[in-house]
């Protein structure tokens, strides 16, 4: 590594005349000007943090100059847009993303090298950009990669949240929390926009005026301030935008005469309250004063991002379109990320009526025409409930056009769908069945109020039409649509497993798989070619020696690259049951205990890894993760069995990390409650790298299955229309245990992996468990035709051979999951949008 300075750096390499130069020596220049003239730290050092800044500044470069263009060509030629409204955004790293992206890899590979670096080694400086939980923020994600690499006119909104997700640390304790400071020094790849600020409103009153209408006054108001972070497509030049909103008060709310008083906290009362806004990534709603922060914080996003759509559609009116409200649904596309934002529906209505003066019909048709609405789940305690008091108190003029739409929609559904009469409780906005607590029901909002609804895969999405919205759909029959989620090869193959990423493109004789992932089922007709499965083998190990080394950095435990990689990655959830895993591997624990030491030598070796973040108030899913963490204990130290078991809990699971995982995995777990998981998106990464599954027919797994091909899929478990009676049998004490399951819960019990009390986690799994619902997510059921799943697992790793073959064809098989088929889907069927390349 170098440490030289960076203005010798400077005189070795004469600073470029233009920036965004794509030849190495150039590109050195480039960033050599960036450390002397955009300095953020002093000049004496050149260490790979400052070389990590500088470098990105550069990279930098090219993208304003793309994203400068793009909006230009936009401007322009005033295409239709849409606008992503959501909450989280999981963006991970961008430095590999965007040089990759802009094709310029290799000349900075080069360049970075002049300075004494690795390219790879500096991308391992940048933080993660963690503002998002999971996979509802990452999808968001890898849909603005596909928009930009399609050339679609679209925008991502959300906030500038100071501390995303938390970071987590694996204690005797089990997890604690963190904040992650990911603007510690700063961001490289935002730029703010000064000139971009919205005044946002909240509490106050609604008043009437002289002719009628109505406005909403008093309160306080706050600004939105545009950050942008660019986004680049894949081998285009355009470059679309991920503009994220920050909380700001303006000097005229700093009461100096109250400052110089002595009263410090109430001289920058609003300036404080601006801060929590943007503060943290959801914010504990376990509390009143928590879920009003939420609250303002959903408000805050959509009233800054319609402001700001409505001030485009202002700007850009063109000869063609003569900006008459009515045509504004044939320029602006909004999709509603999950209920989050649905508050832009109200607020639409709202600018539309009070500060443009459009009449309620008209504005209503607006809203039909331009707002979509995806649902990510059917788990009743995630769908948003706010308390309509709270709702009255922040948005009161908000609540009274939610009472109209209630109203109106009430009215509709009584003269024109009489039979519908007695459903029209749970069909309607506002739930007034507890008199001590009347709320809204979002997602009743959005399904009244959207053009089209979709679910994420196409089992999620029937559940959806045969279930929770069933009656709605016999009101708006072709309201409902399904789009299968889907990934972005770039960051989930191309990027993150280059050593896999050559082999397809040598056998493949082209790379335009990474921006048509259909290519990939060229493979197929390789799978048997002994020369492609020893590059395969090669590749494989290459990854999962990389990730055995991340597993000792972080853990302290060696694992051995040879034995079979089994991995399960995501939020833990009781309904993805990473407790069936862990129970599984205790059952293998305890079978090997029994084992001689002959009958140990026929055994399959297997490292089984675990990784996720607990949200910090949910008691059992910190549970299972200490006790992840517990058996590891016991079981990596045992040596009666470590030479074929090992348990490793992964830390701080996020994008990164799951970039070093996914490609070094042979079997992953993707084993929820069939009907409980909408989509799931990593079982899609695993996939495309090579790894086989072990799952339910739940969420993409069935059309995973489908398309890889059923011998290249472990499957187990009970279906989704199984599901519910299942409970009830269980209720009914119908439920015979299968003793394996019973030994593997005893055995915890017994006290083998600590004196921790695991009795309330393992008590939940019986019959008549605290909660009311023994084993509500029949882990219990399940659990003996997983373990026969695993069995299988077991004997078809032994032939290497065979192995492989399911891995090419796994590979082969993902070419439906890329996040370019889902967004070019909504694009055609949901927004009405076409490619717009800047020439
Ligand atoms: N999902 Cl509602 C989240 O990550 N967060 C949420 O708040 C909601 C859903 C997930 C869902 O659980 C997965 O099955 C999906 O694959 C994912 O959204 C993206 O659709």
């Amino acid at each position: 590594e170098s440490n030289g300075a960076a203005c010798s750096a400077g005189e070795k390499v004469k600073p470029a005349a233009s920036p965004a130069a794509e030849e190495p020596a150039a590109i050195a220049g480039d960033i050599s000007y960036h450390a002397q003239y955009s300095p953020h730290f002093s000049p004496l050092a050149f260490g790979p943090e400052q070389a990590f800044y500088a470098t990105a500044e550069s990279v930098r470069d090219h993208l304003v100059q793309r994203w400068n263009e793009t909006y230009m060509h936009f401007h322009k030629t005033d295409p239709k847009q849409t606008y992503y409204l959501s909450m989280e955004y999981l963006q991970g790293r961008a430095l590999t993303n965007a040089v990759g992206n802009l094709g310029i890899t290799g000349a900075y590979a080069e360049a970075v090298k002049k300075f004494g670096y690795e390219l790879e080694a500096l991308a391992g400086q940048e933080k993660d950009a963690a503002l998002g939980n999971g996979g509802l923020g990452r999808l968001a994600s890898c849909f603005l990669d596909s928009m930009a690499t399609l050339n679609l006119p679209a925008w991502g909104y959300g906030l500038r949240y100071r501390y995303g997700l938390f970071k987590q640390s694996i204690t005797k304790e089990g997890q604690q929390e963190f904040a992650e400071d990911w603007l510690e020094k700063f961001s490289p790849w935002e730029i703010v926009r000064h000139d971009i600020v919205y005044p946002i409103r909240f509490f106050g009153h609604v008043e009437i005026l002289p002719n009628g209408s109505r406005k909403w006054a008093g309160g306080e108001v706050l600004n939105a301030l545009a950050y942008d972070v660019p986004i680049p497509g894949y081998k285009t030049k355009n470059a679309i935008s991920l503009r994220l909103w920050e909380a700001k008060a303006s000097a005229e709310d700093f009461n100096l005469f109250q400052f110089n008083d002595g009263q410090y906290e109430s001289a920058a009362q609003l300036h404080a309250r601006a801060q929590q806004i943007c503060a943290v990534l959801y914010p504990g709603d376990a509390t009143e004063e928590g879920k009003l922060l939420r609250l303002k914080q959903q408000y805050f996003l959509c009233s800054a991002s319609l402001q700001d759509i409505i001030f485009r559609f202002k700007e850009r009116k063109s000869d063609r379109v003569s900006g008459k409200w009515s045509e504004f649904p044939a320029k602006v596309a909004v999709q509603l990320n999950d209920t989050h934002p649905t508050l832009a529906i109200p607020e639409l209505m709202r600018l539309l009526m009070d500060e443009e003066g459009l009449g309620w019909d008209e504005a209503w048709d607006i809203i039909n025409r331009t707002i979509a609405y995806t649902n990510h789940t059917v788990l009743p305690e995630a769908l948003e409930k706010w308390s309509q008091a709270v709702m009255r108190k922040l948005l009161p003029r908000h609540m009274e056009i939610i009472e109209e739409i209630d109203k109106r929609f009430k009215e509709m559904v009584i003269s024109t769908r009489k039979e519908m009469e007695g459903k029209l409780e749970s069909l309607r906005i506002l739930d007034d069945s507890n008199p001590q607590k009347p709320v809204v029901r979002m997602a009743n909002l959005c399904v009244v109020s959207a053009h089209t609804v979709n679910g994420v895969a196409e089992l999620h999405s029937n559940i959806l039409k045969e279930e929770l919205f069933a009656d709605y759909v016999s009101i708006w029959p072709n309201k409902f649509q399904n789009k299968t989620n889907g990934i972005t090869p770039r960051r989930w193959l191309r990027f993150c497993n280059p050593e896999l990423s050559e082999i397809v493109t040598k056998w493949l004789k082209t790379d335009q798989w990474t921006s048509n992932l259909d290519l990939l089922t060229g493979l197929r007709k390789f799978a048997d070619d002994e020369k492609l499965h020893a590059e395969w083998a090669s590749a494989k190990l290459a990854s999962k020696k990389r990730l055995a080394k991340h597993v000792l950095d972080v853990t302290g435990v060696t694992i051995d690259p040879n034995s079979l990689f089994d991995i399960q990655i995501k939020r833990i959830h009781e309904y993805k049951r990473q407790l069936l895993n862990i129970l599984g591997a205790v059952y293998r624990y305890k079978k090997l205990k029994e084992m001689s030491a002959e009958e140990k030598q026929k055994v399959t070796p297997r490292t089984i890894m675990v990784g996720g973040k607990a949200f910090a108030t949910y008691t059992n899913a910190k549970r299972i993760v200490k006790l992840v963490n517990d058996v590891g204990a016991v079981v990596n130290n045992d040596p009666d069995v470590n030479k074929y078991l090992k348990v490793v809990f992964i830390p701080n699971y996020n994008v990164s990390v799951a970039e070093v995982l996914i490609p070094g995995s042979e079997l992953s777990q993707h084993i929820s409650t069939a009907g409980m998981e909408a989509s799931g998106t990593s079982n899609m990464k695993f996939s495309l790298n090579g790894c086989v599954i072990i799952g339910t027919l739940d969420g993409a797994n069935v059309e995973i299955r489908e398309e890889v091909g059923e011998e290249n899929f472990f499957l187990f478990g009970a279906k989704a229309d199984q599901v519910a009676g299942l409970r009830k049998d269980r209720e009914n004490g119908l439920f015979k245990p299968d003793p394996r399951f019973e030994e593997a819960k005893q055995l915890i019990r017994s006290g083998a992996f600590g004196s921790y009390d695991y009795a309330p986690l393992l008590d939940s799994l019986e019959g008549n468990s605290g909660f009311g619902r023994g084993d509500y997510f029949l882990v219990g059921y399940d659990f003996p035709s997983y373990i026969d799943a695993q069995t299988r697992v077991d004997e078809a790793y032994k032939d290497k051979k065979r192995w492989i073959k399911m891995s090419i064809l796994n590979t082969a098989g993902s070419g439906k999951f890329s996040s370019d088929r889902t967004i070019a889907q909504y694009a055609k069927e949901i927004w009405g949008i076409t490619a717009s390349p800047v020439p």
